[in-house]
C-alpha cells in the first residue's frame, strides 16, 4: 500500500501526484505499480549512457495522464473525422505553434506517434507531392501498408524514379532510411552513402559523385550513430543538383537544433524540404514524433493521418507541447551545451585512457567505441558495461566485421545523465570505469571451447566493484528529486 497522501504543503506537488496516481493504479493492478515504481527505481540507481535516452519533467509525464487520451480525433485541425475535437484542436495548435517558433520552421505536424512514423509521413507527403495527380487520387484510395507490389511498380513507373539515398547503417544511418527490415526498404530502391574509410567523416565529394550517378528522388541526411556534425547546406546544395528532395532526420539532435547549439549550416530547418524528429530522445519531451517541413509539402504531411498513421494522442501531443515549451526556455539551452560538453569531456577521458572511438572523438551528443582493440565484440562489451552497472547500447562502427546484431562498438551519449546533472568531473570517473571493464573483460568460448562472439569473462568482483562505484556517483544527482514515493 501506498503511504496516506500527507496536506499539499508538507510536500512538493509531484510526489503527491505521483503517489495519488500510484494508489489508483494500485487498486486495480498492484503488479502494474510494482513496475513503475520498479522502473523508476532502476532508472535512479544506473548509469545511463544509451545516447538515445532521456528523462522527460514532471510537467511532461503528469500532462499523459488524463482525459485528452479518451478523444478520437483523426484527420487533422479543421478537418477532422470526429465530432467534439475541440479540446484537441487547442492542444494540436499549441504544440505546433510551439514547434513553429522553437525551431523556425514554417510548418510543424505533430501527430507521428514516434520516429518510424514522422519519416513515413515524410516519405508519403514527398512522393506524394511529386507525383501526377491522377495517380496519387487512385493511390490515396488506400494506405500505404495495403499498397500491392504492383501498386509499387505502378508508382515508380510514374514517377520514373523512386530512388533514395541514405547514410549507411554502420556508418551511423538508420533503418528506416530505406533499409529492407523498414517499409522504406520497399517503398525506395535504396542506395547508400557512407564515410571516409580512414577518417570516418562523412565524405561530401563521394556523396555528391553517387548522387549524380544514383539521381535519387530523395536524399536522406541525419543519423543515430554518428558522432560527428553534418553540413545541412552541403547536403542541401548536393540534393538541388539531382533535383532531390532532402529530408533530415534530426530525431537524435532535435535537442541541439532546440538549444541553439546547432545553428548556421548546422541547423537542418533552414536547409531541408522537410525535417523529422523523435521527442523524446535529446529533446526530452514524451515518446513521439514530429515532422517539419516547407510550405510546399504541408497539405500532404496534414494527411499524415489516416493515410499512414492512426488515430493522434491528445495527450501525448499535450505533452509535446509542454516539452516544447520547457525547450523554449533559456535553460534548455544551457542545457544542450552541457550536454555536448560532456559528450566532449567523456570522449577525452577515454582517449587518455587508451580507447578507441571511430573518428577519434566527438562533436555532438554521442560517442562511439571501437572494442575490437580490446578483442570484443559490441555484443560483449555491451553486457559486461551493464554487469558493471553501466547502461549501454551495441552498434555497429563503419565496416564492421561482426555486422549489425553482434557489432564491434557500443555507442555511448550523455542527454540523460546531463538532465541529472551530472559534469565534466563525472565523465571522467565514468571514462575510467568504462576503460577499466573493457580492459578487464576478454572473449570467451562456447561451451564446445569455439570461440564465442556472446560469451566473456569478466571477474563477477571486479563487476560489483565497478556497479558499486556507479551507483554511489549517480546518488549524488537525484533522478527526479521532487518525486518522493514514501
Ligand atoms: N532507437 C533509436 C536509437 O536508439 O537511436 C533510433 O530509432
Amino acid at each position: 500500500m501506498e503511504a496516506e497522501l500527507p496536506s499539499l504543503p508538507s510536500l512538493p506537488a509531484e510526489s503527491v501526484a505521483a503517489r495519488a496516481a500510484l494508489q489508483v493504479v494500485r487498486s486495480i493492478e498492484p503488479r502494474i505499480a510494482d513496475a513503475i515504481v520498479g522502473e523508476l527505481t532502476d532508472q535512479r540507481a544506473s548509469l545511463k549512457l544509451i545516447a538515445s535516452e532521456n528523462y522527460a519533467s514532471p510537467a511532461v509525464l503528469l500532462t499523459m495522464g488524463n482525459w485528452l487520451n479518451d478523444k478520437y480525433a483523426e484527420g487533422t485541425i479543421g478537418r477532422r473525422f470526429y465530432a467534439g475535437c475541440r479540446n484537441v484542436d487547442a492542444v494540436e495548435t499549441i504544440a505546433a505553434e510551439h514547434a513553429r517558433e522553437l525551431f523556425g520552421a514554417s510548418h510543424a505536424y505533430v501527430q507521428p506517434h514516434s520516429g518510424i512514423d514522422a519519416n513515413l509521413v515524410a516519405y508519403w507527403a514527398i512522393l506524394a507531392h511529386r507525383v501526377e495527380a491522377p495517380t496519387l487520387r487512385r493511390l490515396e484510395a488506400k494506405t500505404v501498408n495495403n499498397l500491392s507490389d504492383a501498386d509499387w511498380a505502378q508508382l515508380r513507373q510514374d514517377l520514373g524514379n523512386q530512388r533514395m539515398l541514405g547514410m549507411s547503417l554502420d556508418a551511423g544511418g538508420h533503418l528506416t532510411h530505406g533499409f529492407r527490415p523498414n517499409i522504406s526498404g520497399k517503398m525506395f530502391e535504396q542506395r547508400s552513402y557512407g564515410v571516409d574509410p580512414v577518417t570516418g567523416l562523412l565524405d561530401y565529394d563521394a556523396l555528391l559523385a553517387t548522387a549524380r550517378e544514383f539521381r535519387p528522388l530523395v536524399i536522406v541526411a541525419g543519423y543515430s550513430a554518428y558522432p560527428r556534425l553534418v553540413d545541412f547546406r552541403r547536403m542541401r546544395e548536393i540534393a538541388d543538383e539531382v533535383g532531390a528532395t532532402l529530408m533530415v532526420d534530426m530525431a537524435h539532435f532535435a535537442g541541439l537544433v532546440a538549444g541553439k547549439v546547432l545553428t548556421g549550416d548546422l541547423d537542418p530547418v533552414p536547409h531541408a524540404h522537410i525535417v523529422t524528429t523523435t521527442t523524446h530522445k535529446s529533446l526530452r519531451g514524451p515518446r513521439g514524433g514530429m515532422v517539419l517541413s516547407q510550405p510546399e509539402l504541408a497539405d500532404q504531411v496534414n494527411r499524415g493521418c489516416p493515410m499512414v498513421l492512426g488515430g493522434p494522442l491528445p495527450h501525448v501531443m499535450a505533452a509535446k507541447a509542454v516539452a516544447l515549451a520547457e525547450a523554449r526556455q533559456p535553460a534548455f539551452a544551457d542545457y544542450a551545451r552541457r550536454v555536448v560538453d560532456n559528450a566532449g569531456a567523456l570522449a577525452e577521458g577515454l582517449l587518455r585512457r587508451g580507447v578507441r572511438l571511430v573518428t577519434g572523438g566527438t562533436d555532438n551528443h554521442l560517442a562511439l567505441i571501437d572494442v575490437a582493440p580490446d578483442g570484443l565484440t559490441g555484443r560483449q562489451a555491451e553486457s559486461a558495461l551493464l554487469d558493471s552497472g553501466i547502461v549501454t547500447n551495441r552498434n555497429a562502427i563503419p565496416a564492421d566485421p561482426n555486422g549489425a546484431w553482434f557489432t564491434s562498438g557500443v555507442r555511448i551519449g550523455t542527454p540523460a545523465l546531463t538532465t541529472r546533472g551530472l559534469g565534466a568531473a563525472e565523465m571522467d570517473e565514468i571514462a575510467d570505469m568504462i576503460a577499466g571493464v573493457l580492459a578487464a573483460t576478454s572473449s570467451g568460448t562456447t561451451p564446445e571451447g569455439s570461440p564465442s562472439r556472446v560469451r566473456y569473462v569478466l571477474d563477477p568482483s571486479f563487476a560489483a566493484k565497478t556497479a558499486a562505484r556507479a551507483t554511489e556517483l549517480v546518488a549524488g544527482f537525484p533522478l527526479y528529486p521532487s518525486i518522493d514515493l514514501g
